[in-house]
């Protein structure tokens, strides 16, 4: 039986890494993010390995979520695996100067954009008492950094919203775990830094982080494991972290 999956964020790093890797597993996918553009790229690319289908939806509107959703085709509509991945950080400053606008994106991306995720297909998940939810969260989930106050706030959200999914939904027999990554290369500290290369690209000079590939990996690892065993919450640093504030730069 093929398995199907749902990346949300699949228009860069983490979810596109995993998007492609799980697209040579055969898994039919339903990749998910804002960028049609993009989206339209990746169907003509994995196209070719696997059944793709694609949804063009902002994970802040909770109806476009459960409309997107409700419209998947037949053979597109079990999911068998979730991975909410969507999410991003937006600024890096100080609570007392912080902008509201970047709070409530993180807040309704990174918090309610998963929940909503989730509510729209746990329920044939437990219909079938199966099923798989991978919710990315951060060591900003796990730590607190300065000037993180509310990116890392979102995260230890995603933290207890995981444990909290863990618990409700161990009844019905479904996997649910955190994949807990550090410092990786993708366009997070784009959108974090609003277009500032030249401050995004100085985040990861002078070590190895992590790629979105060594996620991507990991959640694949996570993924096939035999059904009776469930990765609950996973932390990954690149060698050089060992912490949100430690990281052995040589620069
Ligand atoms: P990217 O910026 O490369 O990717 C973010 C993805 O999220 C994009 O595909 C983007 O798609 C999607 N997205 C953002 N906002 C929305 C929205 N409102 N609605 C729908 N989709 C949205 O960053 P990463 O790959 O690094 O981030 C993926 C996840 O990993 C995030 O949850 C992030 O917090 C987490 N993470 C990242 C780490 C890092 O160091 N990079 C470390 C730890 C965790 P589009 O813009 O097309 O909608
Ligand atoms: C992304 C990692 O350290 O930039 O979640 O918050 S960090």
């Amino acid at each position: 039986m093929t398995t199907t999956a749902l990346i949300t964020g699949a228009t860069s790093g983490i979810g596109k890494a995993t998007a492609e890797l799980f697209a040579k597993q055969g898994f039919n996918l339903i990749l998910c993010g804002r960028r049609e553009e993009r989206l339209k790229e990746l169907q003509n690319q994995l196209g070719r390995d696997t059944a793709i289908f694609t949804l063009n939806f902002d994970v802040r509107n909770r109806g476009d979520v459960f409309s997107a959703i409700e419209s998947l085709p037949e053979e597109f509509s079990e999911v068998d695996i979730l991975v909410n991945n969507a999410g991003n950080a937006h600024g890096l400053d100080p609570i007392d100067k912080g902008s509201p606008d970047d709070w409530d994106a993180m807040l309704d991306i990174n918090v309610k954009g998963l929940l909503y995720m989730s509510k729209a297909v746990i329920p044939q998940m437990t219909e079938r008492k199966s099923g798989h939810i991978i919710n990315i969260g951060s060591t900003a989930g796990k730590e607190v950094y300065p000037n993180g106050n509310v990116y890392c706030a979102s995260k230890h959200a995603v933290d207890a919203i995981n444990q909290g999914m863990r618990i409700d939904l161990n009844a019905y027999g479904i996997r649910v775990g955190a994949v807990n990554p550090g410092l990786v290369e993708t366009e997070f500290s784009d959108v974090r830094f609003k277009g500032d290369s030249e401050r995004a690209s100085n985040v990861y000079k002078g070590f190895q982080p992590l790629r979105p590939e060594d996620i991507a990996d990991i959640i694949l690892f996570v993924v096939t494991r035999p059904y009776h065993v469930n990765i609950a919450d996973l932390v990954v640093m690149p060698t050089a972290q060992a912490s949100s504030t430690i990281v052995n730069k040589q620069l």
